[in-house]
């Protein structure tokens, strides 16, 4: 069996945990589709959050506490970078993460396509599934927000990082999306998948921009295989991270059943045919779209591959 996963980065890639440990019991074959809007250019190095955090996650070397970045990571670089004055000074890049950031952005100076980049820094972390950005080209999640006094378009980076998302915001901006393509080997695992998961990553900034990009959606959607969405949200809190922020400025009801409607069901024009929810969310309802309830807490690898199980379930695949 062929598994499909759309995913973000740090939420998502505690669900890949869980579908790379139920794969393995079945003998199935994951391939993530990852998002690339909130990669950003900074001190000269092209960074992958997303990218990055699923990468480290699957090959067992994340920071388990913050989520994103290296586990015993250092930060002399960043600090030195701080003497000299240089901004952004809100961002920080650790040492061994700033080593993954040489490598993949030397080889994109080269002229190797991102989705290349990534399976040649895979061949150290061996992840246990394939990993492709969606896509090679330039996409950027830019947000409008009212920030001192002014409405500009800033990069989400800035949004969260240096304003924790705490600032009027208006709508969030995928720049590059309308013309990017699917990057290599997208539309191959999509045509060749039994089951398409879609991450319990935050809707607006993680999986919006994946299906941003045109080809990536039309295969998706109009493909044989049936989509199973997880929910980000449980008992109207988002897991981890922002969604609910990003919800509120699309006056989506932050809720399991708010974020099933915003999705649609794909009979209708938008991507779901069936919804995993918690079992706290029983109630929600979906119009269209097949709802099942169970514990969606990712509490250990475990009961992350009991949730996909049940998403297989709910798909019709076993
Ligand atoms: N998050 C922070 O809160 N502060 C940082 O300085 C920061 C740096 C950073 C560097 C590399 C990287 O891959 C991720 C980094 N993140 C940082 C996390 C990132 O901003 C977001 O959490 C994700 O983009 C959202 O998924």
């Amino acid at each position: 069996m062929r598994i499909v996963v759309l995913t973000g980065g740090i939420g998502g890639a505690r669900f890949l945990l869980g579908v790379r440990a139920h794969a393995r019991a079945i003998g199935a074959e994951v391939t993530a589709v990852v998002n690339v809007g909130d990669d950003v250019r900074m001190h000269g190095l092209q960074i992958c959050p997303d990218l990055d955090s699923v990468m480290y996650t699957l090959g067992g070397a994340a920071d388990p506490e913050r989520g994103w970045g290296r586990v015993g990571e250092t930060w002399v670089v960043r600090d030195e970078l701080a003497k000299y004055g240089v901004e952004p000074s809100w961002f920080g890049l650790g040492d061994k993460d700033t080593a993954t950031h040489l490598v993949r952005t030397t080889m994109l100076n080269a002229g190797y396509p991102l989705s290349a980049v990534t399976a040649a820094l895979c061949e150290r972390w061996q992840p246990g599934i394939t990993m492709l950005p969606a896509t090679d080209d330039r996409l950027e999640t830019h947000v409008v927000a009212d920030v001192e006094g002014e409405r500009k378009a800033i990069h989400f980076q800035e949004w969260w990082v240096r304003y924790r998302g705490d600032v009027p915001t208006h709508r969030f901006v995928f720049v590059g999306a309308e013309s990017a393509k699917p990057a290599a080997g997208v539309l191959d695992a999509v045509a060749g998948a039994d089951i398409v998961l879609v991450a319990p990553s935050n809707p607006v900034v993680s999986i919006a921009p994946v299906l941003a990009v045109p080809q990536l959606k039309e295969a998706v959607t109009s493909g044989p295989a049936p989509i199973v969405g997880v929910s980000p949200i449980i008992g109207g809190a988002p897991v981890r991270g922002m969604a609910d922020r990003c919800l509120a400025t699309l006056e989506v009801e932050v809720s399991a059943a708010g974020v099933g409607r915003m999705y649609g069901p794909r009979a209708e024009g938008g991507l779901l045919d069936g919804w995993l929810v918690d079992e706290s969310d029983a109630g929600a309802q979906v119009p269209g779209v097949t709802t099942r309830a169970v514990p969606l807490w990712m509490t250990d690898e475990q009961a992350t591959a009991r949730m996909v199980a049940a998403a297989l379930e709910l798909g019709g695949v076993k």
